[in-house]
């Protein structure tokens, strides 16, 4: 079997491996002094956010944090490379859906606004103007607003997300599918019952007080590799750091920091994982039960010899309600349940849990292998409930910390994309302009594309992102689209859902974070985004627009906006001249951004105040909340393992990619080099199936609702996870996502517990 694609992993994150693979980013992105001049410039307080992820920024930001993560974002965005009219010009529609995600993305960045030709299957140029008169038009032939579908990605400003919501509810609909509908909507919907508030209570400083920082369903080498520095410089004080990981990651073993120059040059790296257990997939309700149970067997044990007390009494007693039904739940659940959805022994979980009763100030921070699964909104709960336990909230060095994904994913939720809006917000906005917004709920990212399927939807706009391919189900979505009478996608560079084109379909292309936004009397225009920990900042670009013909988002929200609404109620066009009228508004309909322009210019920006960190709860009871549910019945590992021959499939990131972004092919912290489709899997179930590292399979969903979904040509690399639950890659896997499992009140399809079986691989 040919397996020359398994190679040596990384020996630790970041280090040279990091710098190396940065600087060839810069040189394919054909401008490597300007693409390093740009990055000198991410996440200072004068230059541009950081599209690559919202992980905070440090208090004393002078010299530059770096970011192997953030120089593929930059670099990506200022490539000298074009998609112009001639590259459209020579490719119809359908020769460029055979491109992968990677190929297409490399021809670089959109300079006009396309319309597609259906007679000739190609995109054509377009003249903006021309371009919303139509998009305005077909709005305002819909028999119902309610027909159209507002998608936004996370990278859209605050600025353009509140004139985006704006616009959709002054045309009468809160049909607002979010890609936070397919990443942390669990944590917002569980923080919100259990604290509140559906945000993360932690600043960055409060990671150099924690003793323990418990890191759960995360893998922050890859993805948020700016917080391997803060966990390395806690590691290195002493703090605990605690890992849940079904997958042995190498940025949570082991971290050499570029920027620290002497651990550079030795080679050296610091470990970071203090304890690291392997779950199986969707096993962390269990875990967490099961250290709640030993934190409650260790409380009993003090108190009957005499000794202090291992529960935060006074917190429990003063902030806490529904403490003894938790009591009673952890209680009736029993050790071999725990274990046998856990995946992890007594003994393991009991040695975590003694971590955490040792120290004084705990952290839990969570990302995706929480949040996609069935019961994520439980576990989210269960975690919050098991840190009420010692007080770890709203003090310093402890809390939840939900970390984001999006560069702006938090504040676009905060400036109202929401397709659930809370009562008080369409107050504001119904004050603040003069009209009554639609207060019917509208669509997520699963009934938007529920509304398409059966017909009920006409029209999709989105504000960036890729909601064909990031959606599961991908073959039946990208049908979906075509079907629909209009498919609008503001966007920076080509990819897959452009190529779906609906009855009329444009392509808008705009500027990136890194460019130049210049108002029409030549001053740069300022966005905000809201980061991990609150922290909302200004950003501004620096780089020369990819092309002359693009617009900022805003002007192109703007102009849509004109052609759909009018001018009457909202003067677009003054809104779009001066983004500091567009904070006005956002500062009188949103609490917590009082002086927003004045506080915006300060270093740092400022902080939204979260009142769950300061023991402020603003629940239906009034207190912290704790969660008393059981544990789910069956997880689909467990399922997989009784019905045999069948597995729990996570879908996850690479080293080199952005979500639907394909940088490279390899993958060096897990040792995969030029080839993407493949399966992680435990060697023992290799064995067991008489296969091999390299041979390929086809691999089959097996949801059981009746759907064909087959995943053709993936290669095994055996590798270190729990038996039964396997790891490929996202979006290659996404055809396997069933758009019908979706997290309990999240509603998020469950891309970290697919139930797969393999096949011999079947010629295309
Ligand atoms: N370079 C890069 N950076 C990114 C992104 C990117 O694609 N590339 N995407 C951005 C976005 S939008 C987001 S949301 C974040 C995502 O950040 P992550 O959540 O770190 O992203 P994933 O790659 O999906 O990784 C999930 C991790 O959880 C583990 N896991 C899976 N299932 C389980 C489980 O059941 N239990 C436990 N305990 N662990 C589990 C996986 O093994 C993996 O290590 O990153 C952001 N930053
Ligand atoms: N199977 C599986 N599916 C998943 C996930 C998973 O873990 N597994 N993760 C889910 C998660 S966490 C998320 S957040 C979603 C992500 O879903 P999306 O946010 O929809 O996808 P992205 O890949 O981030 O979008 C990339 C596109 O955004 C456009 N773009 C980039 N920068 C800008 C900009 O500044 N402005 C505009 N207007 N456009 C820009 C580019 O054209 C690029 O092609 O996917 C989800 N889908
Ligand atoms: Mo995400």
């Amino acid at each position: 079997m040919d397996t020359r694609f398994i190679g040596k992993k990384s020996s630790a994150a970041g280090g040279w491996g990091a710098l190396k693979s940065c600087g060839k980013r810069l040189l394919e992105s054909g401008t490597p002094l300007s693409g390093a001049m740009t990055m000198l410039k991410a996440n200072q307080p004068d230059g541009f956010d950081c599209p690559g992820c919202a992980w905070g920024d440090p208090e004393h930001g002078s010299s530059f944090e770096f970011c192997e993560n953030g120089v593929k974002a930059v670099a990506w965005e200022a490539t000298e490379k074009r998609a112009s009219p001639a590259f459209f010009a020579a490719h119809t529609v359908s020769e460029l859906r055979e491109l992968s995600d990677y190929e297409l993305e490399l021809h670089g960045r959109l300079t006009h606004p396309m319309r597609y030709d259906a007679a000739s299957d190609r995109y054509l140029p377009v003249a903006w103007d021309d371009a919303f008169r139509e998009i305005g038009n077909i709005l305002k032939s819909l028999d119902n607003p309610d027909r159209a579908e507002f998608y936004t990605s996370g990278r859209a400003s605050n600025e353009a997300a509140y004139l985006y919501q704006l616009f959709v509810r002054l045309y009468g609909t809160n049909n607002f599918p979010d890609c936070s509908n397919m990443c942390h909507e669990a944590s917002g919907v569980a923080l919100r019952q259990a604290i509140g508030v559906g945000k993360g209570t932690v600043l960055l400083e409060d990671f150099e007080a924690a003793d323990a920082i418990f890191v759960i369903g995360q893998n922050p080498g890859t993805n948020h590799p700016r917080m391997l520095g803060d966990l390395r410089r806690a590691a290195l004080r002493g703090a605990r750091i605690v890992v849940f990981n079904p997958i042995r990651e190498r940025g949570l073993e082991r971290f050499s920091d570029p920027q620290d120059k002497i651990e550079m040059l030795r080679g050296g790296s610091t470990d970071i994982a203090s304890h690291y257990f392997q779950p199986q997939l969707g096993g962390d309700m269990a875990a967490v039960r099961g250290m709640a149970k030993a934190v409650l067997a260790a409380e009993d044990a003090a108190v009957a010899a005499g000794l202090p007390p291992v529960l935060d009494h006074a917190f429990l007693a003063e902030h806490c309600v529904d403490f003894a039904a938790y009591r009673a739940a952890v209680e009736a659940t029993g050790w071999a349940e725990i274990e046998d959805q856990s995946g992890l022994t007594r003994a393991e979980i009991e040695r975590a849990a003694a971590v955490y009763m040792q120290a004084e100030r705990v952290i839990c921070t969570w990302a995706m292998g929480v949040t996609q699964h069935v019961h994520s909104v439980a576990t989210i709960r269960e975690i919050a409930s098991f840190m009420f336990l010692r007080g770890n909230i709203g003090r310093p060095g402890a809390g939840l910390c939900p970390v984001r994904g999006h560069s702006n994913v938090q504040g676009d939720r905060t400036v109202g994309i929401n397709e659930k809006p809370p009562k008080a917000f369409l107050d504001a906005l119904e004050r603040e302009f003069g009209f009554s917004p639609p207060r019917r709920h509208g669509h997520n990212v699963l009934s938007a594309i529920g509304a398409m399927l059966d017909g009920s939807a006409e029209a999709f706009i989105g504000l960036g992102g890729n909601f064909a391919r990031a959606t599961p189900d991908s073959a039946l979505v990208e049908t979906a689209l075509r079907r629909l009478k209009l498919t609008v996608n503001i966007a920076t560079k080509p990819n897959h859902s452009h190529l779906m084109p609906g009855e009329v379909s444009f392509i808008l292309p705009c500027l990136g974070r890194t460019e130049m936004d210049l108002a029409p009397n030549g001053n740069s225009q300022l966005i905000s985004v809201e980061d991990s920990m609150s922290m909302v900042h200004g950003s501004a670009g620096i780089n020369r627009p990819a092309s002359p013909h693009l617009r900022s988002e805003v002007a192109i929200i703007a102009g849509i906006a004109e052609a759909t609404v009018g001018s009457g109620i909202v003067s677009w066009s003054a809104l779009a001249e001066d983004y500091d009228r567009i904070r006005d508004h956002i500062e009188a309909t949103i609490p917590g951004f009082a002086d927003y322009n004045t506080r915006l210019r300060k270093p740092r920006g400022f902080l939204l105040r979260n009142a769950a960190a300061h023991r402020e709860w603003d629940t239906p009871a009034g207190k912290a909340s704790f969660f008393s549910g059981p544990l789910p019945e069956e997880t689909v590992h467990q399922r997989a393992r009784k019905a045999g021959g069948r597995f729990a499939l996570q879908t996850f990131r690479s080293h080199d990619q952005y979500n639907t972004t394909v940088y490279g092919l390899d993958d060096r912290y897990r040792g995969v080099y030029g080839e993407r489709q493949v399966i992680f899997i435990h060697p023992e179930d290799l064995k067991a199936m008489e296969a091999e590292a390299g041979d390929r399979v086809d691999v089959v969903g097996a949801h059981g609702d009746g759907i064909e979904r087959v995943a053709r040509d993936f290669r095994f690399v055996p590798y270190d996870v729990p038996r039964g639950s396997i790891a490929g890659y996202y979006p290659e896997l996404n055809v396997l996502v069933p758009l019908s499992s979706a997290g309990e009140q999240s509603d998020t399809p469950t891309s970290k517990s697919i139930m797969v079986s393999f096949r011999k691989r079947e010629a295309a």
